[in-house]
């Protein structure tokens, strides 16, 4: 390599020539790449179930399940238009199954969940398994199971059921390591009776001969009435956290672990006039708000939500809850994957 001194050239020039054959100068995006805190794009923002519900009534009229295969309206983050992504890491939408209909079978690498928001009575077959869903219940598809969903009702009751859909999606891509198959069947063959999973591992119990190998949890439904039990005891219990309330992870029973991989949930309790104290992590939140009414401070922006409103808190942005009544609020993050790469961090401010 000849390095003497070259003249007569400026920096400008020399850009414009290097990027013909791909090159491109760090010391201009040093300070860019690796930012002293988190810089992404991603902003607060907060659909009112008030404003969302006649668009997805809408849809429910344009197209059927069916030929929608899943009709979903996608909650975007404004900074990232045209991506299907409400933080650069997760997908969320709502989706909405009206009675009688199917959305039939497929299995992706992406994982999901579905926290149920409006409506009762639809299922979700996992793997030959059908839960019935009730607003509240946490549910997860986990990466390559085959999944259906259609809606039967309940006890002779069949409604329009609206769910919260949480996806890896731009993780895979990010990756790009997304596979996807279709079935031909209009629902998936039902091989195992309602509850079974949770009857083998719902109950801090476990099949004598199981062996913990997946890196997903073995039960697929989390009703909300066993996590509301919970949170109401502790909370009579007063073990409250300042920042949180009372907040809980939905885990692995088999594990302890998380109940995906690459997706965390949580469900929490604000108790009626609390305020919690400011927080900040690096994993921005999805929050599906169940119950009560309140607001969210983010930075300098204000939320006033109400039941069935959703609100995203993105990366390293401060926040903090006041609970006019008594708040509980089921939120996902990509939590498991910054803890498995050690990138994690929060911090506990004072006001
Ligand atoms: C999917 O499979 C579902 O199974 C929902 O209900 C939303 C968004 C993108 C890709 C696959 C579902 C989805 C999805």
């Amino acid at each position: 390599m000849n390095i003497s001194t070259e003249v007569g050239i400026s920096r400008k020039a020399f850009y414009d020539e290097i990027r013909d054959i791909n090159l491109s100068p760090l010391w201009e995006a040093l300070h860019n790449l690796v930012p002293s805190k988190p810089n992404g794009q991603c902003v607060p923002e907060l659909w009112k179930w008030a404003d969302v519900a006649p668009h997805i009534e809408r849809a429910g009229r344009l197209i059927t399940a069916e030929e929608a295969v899943r009709r979903v309206l996608v909650l975007e983050n404004p900074a990232l238009p045209g991506q299907y992504s409400v933080t650069n890491s997760l997908y969320a939408g709502l989706q909405l199954i009206l009675p009688g209909e199917t959305a039939p079978p497929h299995r992706h690498v992406q994982s999901a969940l579905r926290f149920i928001v409006d409506g009762k009575g639809a299922y979700t077959a996992v793997d030959g398994e059908r839960t019935t869903m009730s607003p509240g219940d946490f549910i997860i598809t986990p990466s390559w199971t085959w999944h259906d969903h259609g809606n039967e009702g309940i006890d002779g009751d069949i409604q329009p059921v609206v769910w919260l859909d949480g996806l890896d999606i731009p993780m895979v891509r990010f990756f790009d390591a997304g596979f996807q198959e279709s079935s031909d069947e209009r629902s998936q063959t039902v091989t195992r009776a309602e509850g079974n999973s949770f009857a083998k591992f719902g109950y801090n119990m476990a099949p004598v001969n199981h062996r913990v190998s997946s890196a997903t949890s073995p039960i697929f439904s989390y009703p909300y009435e066993r996590t509301r039990e919970a949170l109401d005891t502790l909370y009579r219990q007063l073990e409250i956290d300042l920042w949180h309330g009372v907040k809980l992870r939905y885990v692995n029973p088999a594990t302890g672990g998380w109940p995906m991989p690459t997706i965390g949930t949580f469900m929490q309790l604000i108790p009626r006039g609390f305020r919690t104290k400011p927080f900040r992590s690096t994993d921005g939140a999805v929050f599906s708000v169940v119950e009560g009414k309140g607001r969210v401070k983010v930075g300098e922006k204000v939320f006033e939500f109400g039941p069935k409103d959703h609100f995203v808190i993105p990366s390293w942005h401060t926040y903090s809850f006041e609970a006019d009544e008594e708040l509980v609020l089921f939120s996902f993050s990509d939590r498991p994957v910054q803890v498995a790469l050690d990138i994690l961090r929060e911090e506990r401010l004072e006001p």
